[in-house]
């Protein structure tokens, strides 16, 4: 780890900086972008869901009954269930004006394709450094993820920790990922020359990173500290493409919207059908 913090921080009101650091890095931080009652409301709500109903949300195929990630799945596209308080909230903050307009400056207008809520209670695997346009294949320009942290997020807990400048890189196929630090699959390594930076984030940071920056996060290490984070994935209003199940799309204004579906080979050949993220 080669940075800190502070490296990554740029104000939110001052769209030069932002875009400049975006061209540069692929990754920013914007500090306090939701405020303290809100990531309560947020954690409460998620809490309550994870513990009332967990299957509502989870993706709990993913890992092996007594995982204490089969207790704690990461929910998927939360903004997709109205009938859930949860789902309330995700669908509310996909479109929230503060983070659409830092999202606005970095690509321009956008639409939401993804949410995603992560629990990552003490002792959890972390998930192997990977792109997120592998998943969503969004076209002609890549995603962009906004990642809000819902705790204190730093390396004991396994905070996220991203790669600066590898947003240049291709989207490539990745490798087989160790299963003892990773719950999914693949890994994909920083190119040459570069190494990752741990984030260190208050609950209320938004981190920004483009969809073809390599990131990904270690184990929760603590005994008594979750790592929860809000995440949602937006595409340029401009895209063509993306992957089948990232549609319906959000307007700003809470429209869904499809656009085409992405074809052919991905970075790993023919073979490849896609995954979801
Ligand atoms: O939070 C993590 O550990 C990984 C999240 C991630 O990969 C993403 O937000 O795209």
């Amino acid at each position: 780890m080669t940075a800190t913090h502070h490296e990554l921080a740029v104000p939110a009101d001052d769209p030069v900086a932002l875009r400049q650091r975006y061209a540069r890095d692929g990754v920013l931080q914007v500090d306090n972008v939701l405020g303290p009652d809100e990531i309560d409301e947020i954690r409460s709500a998620f809490m309550h869901q994870v513990q009332a109903d967990r299957e509502a949300l989870g993706a709990i195929q993913e890992v092996a009954e007594g995982d204490i990630l089969a207790r704690y799945p990461r929910f998927m596209q939360p903004h997709r269930r109205p009938d859930l308080l949860v789902g309330q909230i995700a669908r509310r903050l996909i479109t929230d004006p503060r983070i659409l307009e830092v999202v606005t400056a970095l690509i321009g207008p956008a639409y939401g394709a993804q949410s995603m809520f992560y629990f990552k209670p003490p002792t959890a695997r972390g998930q192997a450094m990977h792109q997120d346009n592998y998943f969503l294949r969004s076209h002609p320009e890549t995603c962009l993820a906004a990642w809000i942290a819902v705790d204190r997020c730093d390396a004991a807990n396994g905070g996220l920790a991203v790669v600066p400048g590898s947003h240049t890189m291709e989207v490539v196929c990745p490798e087989e990922a160790d299963a003892e630090e990773s719950f999914t699959r693949g890994l994909v390594r920083p190119p040459a020359g570069m190494s990752a930076v741990q984030t260190d984030m208050q609950p209320g940071d938004v981190l920004f990173f483009h969809g073809s920056a390599v990131h990904g996060s270690l184990p929760n290490t603590t005994t008594d500290r979750f790592r929860r984070s809000l995440i949602f994935h937006y595409v340029p209003q401009a895209s063509t493409e993306i992957s089948k199940g990232y549609m319906p799309l959000i307007a700003p204004d809470g429209q869904e919207i499809r656009i085409g579906e992405a074809h052919g080979g991905g970075p790993c050949g023919d073979g490849w059908e896609g995954a979801m993220h």
